[in-house]
């Protein structure tokens, strides 16, 4: 009936806690801040405008709306493959409204996302739904794609952030560690190239968060 029709999520996912959301929302900002000022960026600059005489400003680059979360399972109110299997796993009943901490290990920013990558436990993987071997990178560990969006270029979906974190990892999986820019505050600084730069926490960052799901 059209209740059963309607009873599934836009998304499943954990939600960061709100005095947590601006400490990392100002962590994002200062990285911005920063990296805008560096040479090495702007000798890089045709990543992020396509031609090199132009200014871009990374702080008015990204925008960002709804709360910030870690999407488990994009379901499309039961649209999405999997999503009825996803919402009946017993794991999922288990830790519906329940808190878990995240571990972030990772700020990145590229031409078209900004996101901080999430590392999770075992406990956490098993909300991570089984049918990420469909995705585009099966060599990599499950839960690769774990990130928080903190913001999206003009016309980027959020979708994105977690395919250039995939590309990021994949990477780094070849042995590439990146172009080693800078020790800032938080941790090195590399440059990946094609506009694709890489913030490892020297400490990763724990954020409070509750499992539950969005409609929208
Ligand atoms: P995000 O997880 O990178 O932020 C609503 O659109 C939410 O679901 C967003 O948070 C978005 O990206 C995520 N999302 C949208 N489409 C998706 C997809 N096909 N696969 C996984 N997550 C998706």
């Amino acid at each position: 009936g059209p209740l059963e029709e309607t009873s599934l999520p836009l998304f499943f996912g954990w939600f960061l806690s709100p005095t947590f959301k601006d400490k990392l929302k100002g962590m994002a900002e200062d990285l911005l801040k920063t990296l805008g000022t560096l040479d090495a960026f702007k000798k890089h600059l045709a990543d992020f405008t396509g031609e090199a005489e132009k200014e871009v400003n990374l702080e008015q680059y990204f925008h960002q709306t709804g709360p910030l979360h870690c999407t488990t399972k994009f379901c499309d109110f039961g649209k999405a493959e999997g999503a009825k299997e996803y919402a009946e796993k017993p794991s999922v009943k288990e830790w519906y409204g329940r808190m878990t901490e995240l571990t972030l290990s990772a700020l990145f920013i590229t031409p078209r996302t900004l996101g901080a990558r999430v590392t999770l436990s075992q406990e956490q993987l098993e909300l991570w739904p089984d049918d990420t071997k469909a995705e585009s990178t099966p060599d990599l560990p499950a839960g690769s794609r774990a990130h928080v969006t903190l913001g999206c270029a003009e016309g980027v979906e959020p979708v994105q952030t977690g395919l250039d974190l995939l590309e990021i990892i994949q990477l780094q999986q070849q042995g590439q560690e990146g172009e080693k820019v800078q020790d800032l505050e938080l941790g090195p600084l590399a440059y990946y190239g094609k506009g694709i730069w890489v913030l490892s926490l020297s400490e990763p960052s724990l954020v409070p968060a509750l499992f539950s799901s969005y409609y929208g």
